[in-house]
């Protein structure tokens, strides 16, 4: 019944950069400049870099502590909206070489980022309280363009660009027209292999700033916004006229169904990032010391992020000395070891693997390599694969990933597990997308089944895994 529409909706697929990026999963927000020293979190331009004393700052004790959660990646605040520069820019002197702290941050961190293996990203805030150029158009443009080369061409390869759209001007405020379409072009010439995050083509907000996410998670998104009012009211993150015109809101629950998508002429390959903090603040206050996200909260947010076809964006703010408190670190490296014990070791690989669908070529051993070079087709739209474990054991999580690369295709399925004798639905689920994180809550089974029961056209699965509970938390 939807054979035309879901041959055009699989034909939308992600960039190299995309698939590279959402590969990353899992990486690290950190906010960090005068606010810090002012307790506030956003600044109004006007304060000194005589605050700004982080003497005891140690990029390594950062990325180590990112490292230890599991992160990929690291995306710094290099200016937020107050203006004062990480880096040594020659476009202001309201930067950190003119602090009592004297460093280059931004230098710091990217090196540390690169020995420890992780990507680096950069958050430049086109919104700037500090710069007498703000609201006057093109000057202000040629200052921003500006900030950005040094950025993009000083501190090795940057993995996304993230561009906020916040603007909290009044009524009789400054108002800049931000030349989009320019900053853009900047960044493909300079490292086109960055994504540009929020208010740019690749990566998508996910709509809030608390960890919520969708039941369905989708890539594909209409190109056009439903009505440039209610976009702009709705949501603080603006774009350029192209964005301002898509007709889905960021908050919106569904964003790419075929109901929704069905009468949508332009479509593009847009994921979601969920963004959020391990404090109450996007930076540090003393008086929320102890107000570190709970390990269960954290991990619940991972599953439904990660394991609900998005990436995770976690902030981790820097105190006054400049160092990650030890009580985030200590969180951080919790969720590491959560993770890493959660998912050890793949069953699947010594497990049976029937499927009652026929093949179109590609063998459904293909699921353990986690490659998009090998993986699994059925020869309809819907599938039953059975995983039997050697022997019974008590299950924590199921994931299961779709070859991207054939789009996103699976509208919903569901898993069940044998209990004497017969199979239980144990969960309903929607969307799989580039992956899908199932907890099996520590039951006892000696088979798991997936049910497939709604795809665009053919599923394409790239992998399937089956772990043992740790013991906590699922
Ligand atoms: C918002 C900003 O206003 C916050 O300060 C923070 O940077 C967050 C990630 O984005 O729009």
């Amino acid at each position: 019944m939807y054979m035309e529409l879901d041959k055009r909706l699989v034909s939308v697929v992600p960039s190299e950069r995309q698939v590279r990026f959402q590969q990353l999963e899992f990486y690290a927000f950190i906010h960090f400049t005068v606010n810090t020293f002012t307790d506030r979190e956003w600044g109004d331009g006007t304060e000194s870099p005589s605050i700004f004393t982080p003497m005891k700052l140690d990029a390594q004790q950062w990325v180590n502590a990112v490292i230890s959660a599991g992160m990929r990646g690291l995306i710094l605040t290099c200016k937020h909206h107050d203006g004062f520069c990480l880096w040594d820019t020659k476009f202001t002197g309201h930067n950190v070489m003119n602090s009592p702290f004297g460093r280059d941050i931004v230098r710091e961190v990217s090196d540390a980022c690169k020995e420890g293996g992780i990507a680096f990203g950069v958050y430049l805030s086109p919104w700037d309280r500090n710069c007498p150029l703000y609201g006057r158009g093109k000057e202000y443009d040629d200052f921003f363009v500006g900030q950005l080369t040094e950025l993009l061409t000083n501190y090795g390869k940057v993995f996304s660009v993230w561009f906020d759209g916040a603007c909290g001007e009044g009524a009789n405020g400054k108002k800049q027209y931000y030349d989009w379409e320019r900053y853009y072009a900047v960044i493909r010439r300079l490292q086109p292999g960055a994504c540009i995050s929020v208010c740019g083509p690749d990566v998508r907000w996910c709509g809030n700033e608390a960890g919520h996410t969708r039941n369905a998670e989708w890539s594909v998104v209409p190109l056009r916004a439903r009505d440039s009012e209610i976009i702009s009211e709705k949501s603080q993150h603006e774009d350029s006229t192209e964005f301002r015109q898509r007709r889905v809101d960021a908050r919106d629950e569904d964003l790419g169904s075929r109901a929704v998508l069905k009468n949508e002429s332009e479509l593009i390959w847009y994921p979601a990032e969920v963004n959020t903090s391990i404090r109450p603040g996007w930076f540090y206050h003393e008086s929320e010391n102890d107000r570190v996200r709970p390990l269960s909260e954290l991990v619940d947010i991972y599953i439904r992020s990660v394991g609900g076809n998005a990436t995770f964006l976690l902030n981790i703010p820097p105190t006054k000395d400049g160092l990650l408190h030890e009580n985030d670190v200590k969180r951080l490296a919790e969720l590491g070891e959560f993770l890493h014990k959660s998912f050890a070791e793949n069953l699947v690989p010594d497990s049976e693997l029937t499927c009652e669908s026929e093949l179109t070529g590609f063998g459904i051993e293909n699921v353990i390599k986690d490659s998009y070079e090998s993986w699994y087709m059925p020869n309809s739209s819907n599938a039953d694969i059975q995983i039997k474990p050697p022997r019974t054991e008590k299950l924590g999580y199921l994931i299961i990933k779709e070859n991207i690369l054939k789009s996103q295709r699976i509208e919903s399925f569901a898993v069940d597990v044998m209990k004497g004798g017969c199979f239980r639905e144990l969960f309903r689920g929607t969307t799989v997308g580039y992956k899908r994180i199932v907890p099996l809550g520590g039951i006892e089974t000696d088979c798991v089944r997936i049910r497939i029961n709604d795809s665009r056209t053919m599923p394409a699965i790239s992998f399937i895994g089956v772990y043992r509970s740790a013991g906590i938390n699922n």
